[in-house]
């Protein structure tokens, strides 16, 4: 297994065999320029959805309230040394206490589309049985919000919050997780369906298996890498489970996957990189895409994991078939590409952001939106998570000043545009993320929001990213 020790990451040949298939500018070079030449006024399509994005445990707090059950995440964040500053999620930003305000903040915005997640132990608080109507009723109340102020609701399913209970009985190791999570699915679907058009299923099952499974950076912090990719094919598993649970409700309500996903480049012009660069995206990519939109698991990366691996044996007949169960739209999160050595290794290439695993590279964002409607299209998308942390500091005056954001939103919007200009069809676009929030194992420390959480008094401050955001969903464009 050649990817075990890889943490996350385009040469030339790539860029180019990009360039050629979508029909890029072939006026800039994205080798020098890494936003790929991004013009001003750039109109997007009419009713496009500006958004933003959050998830229940990074922010809503309330860890203890109206049944709530506990987390991975609870246990792991409560567990000494796992997160800077032992910071957990216990109060957040508060935001289960403060949502009205924050809908407010929404509206206030112009957000057009609104993404966040449920919490599954909020709903079965052991991971299983009769929902806990209290807490499918503070869902209620946030969606009957959204809709009085004009936002579309699209709601997670799963963004990592896996009940204990359930870890305890084997987490996603155990197959029948997968089952216990179509049956909290159906358990929302009828508590709330009548309201949400557009579900996603699981976020980021490459993050749990890599960072949960991998490298134990995450909850539930193990580093099993024959447990990672068993647990790659139960979440994908539990997603086509909860696809077909959607469908089974007669319910017209749209539904899909939510995949981090990252260009990966050969770092140099070697056919060794590229060779390597070509397995490291089977691993980032296709390890996900194939299976959900293709019917299929990449041989490559199946070759590489063995047929004695765990993965290899877990697959039952008609498992890729549930997997692959039509979906009706792909939600892709967009942060950084990798370079990729010719011993598997990755390097470095543009400069970072405050997490030193985000290379700043807005031209991946086209790359990624163009290779997946030429891979696996034509299929609606949507930008999910895009954005990047920073040291936000509030000054005397009261203003929150990012301006490093907005520059990094107007190109990857601008790339994003390009995209669109080249036939991908995207129909919404989310910042990471609406408040500042609990970045998992970075604590407090990484400030991801539009809007800047006072944590001591639990004020909003909107920065100065949140205002021009505002200026650009106004203009529906740059
Ligand atoms: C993820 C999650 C978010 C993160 C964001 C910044 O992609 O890791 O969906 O919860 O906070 O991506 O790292």
């Amino acid at each position: 297994m050649s990817m075990l020790t890889r943490r996350r990451l385009l040469s030339r040949a790539a860029l180019s065999a990009t360039a050629g298939a979508t029909g890029c500018d072939a006026g800039t070079d994205p080798d020098t320029d890494p936003t790929g030449g991004s013009g001003g006024n750039l109109r997007f399509p009419t009713g496009f959805g500006w958004g933003a994005a959050t998830s229940a445990y990074q922010i809503e707090g309330a860890a203890k309230e109206d049944g709530r059950g506990e987390s991975v995440w609870d246990t792991f964040s409560r567990t000494p040394g796992r997160t800077r500053n032992g910071d957990t999620g216990d109060v957040a930003a508060d935001h289960y206490h403060r949502y009205a305000d924050d809908l407010d903040l929404m509206r206030d915005l112009g957000l057009r589309s609104y993404r966040f997640s449920i919490s599954w132990p909020r709903i079965q608080p052991d991971g299983t049985g009769t929902p806990n109507q209290r807490g499918l009723d503070f869902y209620r109340r946030l969606v009957d919000g959204l809709h009085e102020r004009g936002i579309s609701p699209m709601a997670t399913l799963f963004h990592w919050d896996l009940p204990q209970t359930l870890q305890d009985a084997g987490g996603w190791e155990n197959r029948d997780t997968a089952y216990r999570f179509a049956e909290y699915a159906e358990a929302v679907f009828h508590g709330l369906g009548d309201r949400i058009p557009a579900w996603l299923t699981i976020n980021e099952p490459k993050t749990v298996v890599q960072n949960g499974y991998l490298y134990g950076h995450h909850a539930p912090g193990f580093q099993d890498p024959q447990a990672a990719y068993l647990v790659a094919h139960h979440l994908q598993l539990a997603h086509g489970l909860a696809v077909r649970a959607l469908r089974a409700t007669g319910s017209a309500a749209r539904i899909g996957p939510a995949l981090n996903l990252h260009p990966c480049y050969p770092a140099d012009d070697s056919a060794e990189a590229a060779r390597a660069s070509r397995l490291y995206d089977g691993y980032e990519n296709r390890l996900y895409l194939d299976s959900i939109l293709k019917g299929s698991y990449p041989a490559d990366v199946l070759a590489d994991l063995g047929a004695d691996s765990r993965i290899a044996r877990g697959i039952v007949d008609g498992d890729l078939e549930i997997i692959s169960s039509p979906v009706d739209l792909l939600a892709v999160q967009y942060y950084t590409p990798y370079y990729v050595t010719p011993t598997g290794g990755t390097v470095t290439r543009w400069p970072t952001s405050q997490a030193d695993w985000q290379q700043i590279y807005p031209n991946g964002m086209y790359d990624i939106l163009t290779r997946v409607t030429r891979d696996y299209g034509p299929l609606p998308l949507t930008v999910t998570e895009n954005g990047l942390p920073q040291a936000d500091t509030l000054s005397a005056d009261g203003t929150v000043d990012d301006t490093g954001r907005i520059d990094f939103l107007r190109e990857h919007m601008a790339a994003a545009h390009r995209a669109v200009s080249d036939g991908v069809p995207l129909e919404s676009y989310h910042v990471w993320s609406l408040l500042d929030n609990f970045e998992w194992a970075e604590g407090y420390d990484q400030r991801w929001g539009l809007v800047y959480v006072d944590y001591p008094t639990q004020r909003r401050v909107l920065k100065r990213s949140a205002h021009w955001y505002r200026e650009v969903i106004r203009a529906n464009g740059l």
